[in-house]
């Protein structure tokens, strides 16, 4: 008996080896307010029918990385199947007062702050889990930051696949072109997450990039 169930148990995982090829893990990155969450919140919804977490106008709503494995995008004639994670705002600098600033009292703009800085840590350990990264920039701002060339620079050194998400182009300010001119070297696709816009140019570019 205990034969036959070790025999069963090391082929399960011999089958797993050949044939389960893992669901490929890309995260979504970027500086708060850039809509990592708002672009999720697409992919779920056109995909699985679900969304990935709240969205707000102010910066790091989102303070804990998010997963939802086995989202299958179809594109025309490809199919991929993702683990995607939302991430918290990126950041060099979190100062308190600038919640102040929104409206929050200090207790809990002292609060929310620690929780950004604990969210950028745990935005920064999840790259070393991922195959690839959608990197969100705000294409009304100035892409030459800090936290933009960091992530570029570490999806480079690792040789990881990297996709820019020039968002916000509903917006008669933005310049997607600016973005793209920045960092040549990767794929721009310029879209709103908010509106939908080109969003199936981005699916076709995942597929391509992730696939
Ligand atoms: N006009 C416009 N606004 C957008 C777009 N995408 C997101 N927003 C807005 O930008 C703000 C931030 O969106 P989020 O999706 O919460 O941004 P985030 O990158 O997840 O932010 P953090 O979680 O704080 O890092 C919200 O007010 C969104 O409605 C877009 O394509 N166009
Ligand atoms: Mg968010």
């Amino acid at each position: 008996m205990g034969i036959i169930k070790s025999f069963k148990n090391n082929f399960a995982g011999l089958f797993k080896k050949l044939f389960n090829k893992k669901n490929a893990r890309i995260g979504i990155y970027g500086p708060p307010n850039a809509g990592k969450t708002t672009l999720a919140n697409k992919i779920l919804r056109d995909w699985t029918g679900d969304a990935m977490g709240s969205v707000s106008h102010m910066a790091h709503e989102t303070r804990r990385a998010r997963r939802r494995e086995g989202v299958t995008i179809k594109t025309n004639g490809n199919s991929i199947t993702l683990d995607i994670v939302d991430t918290p705002g990126l950041a060099t600098k979190i100062d308190f007062q600038d919640f102040m600033a929104e409206g929050m009292e200090e207790g809990e703009a002292k609060r929310r702050a620690k929780e950004a800085t604990e969210g950028v840590i745990e935005a920064v350990k999840w790259l070393e889990n991922l195959d690839g990264v959608i990197l969100v920039m705000d294409a009304t701002e100035d892409p030459f930051t800090q936290v933009n060339v960091t992530v570029i620079g570490n999806m480079e050194a690792r040789s990881l696949p990297l996709l820019i998400a020039a968002n916000k182009v509903d917006l008669e300010e933005s310049s997607p072109t600016t973005i793209r001119d920045a960092f040549p070297q990767h794929p721009t696709v310029a879209i709103s997450a908010l509106e939908g816009k080109n969003i199936d140019t981005l699916y076709e570019e995942i597929a391509k990039r992730f696939g």
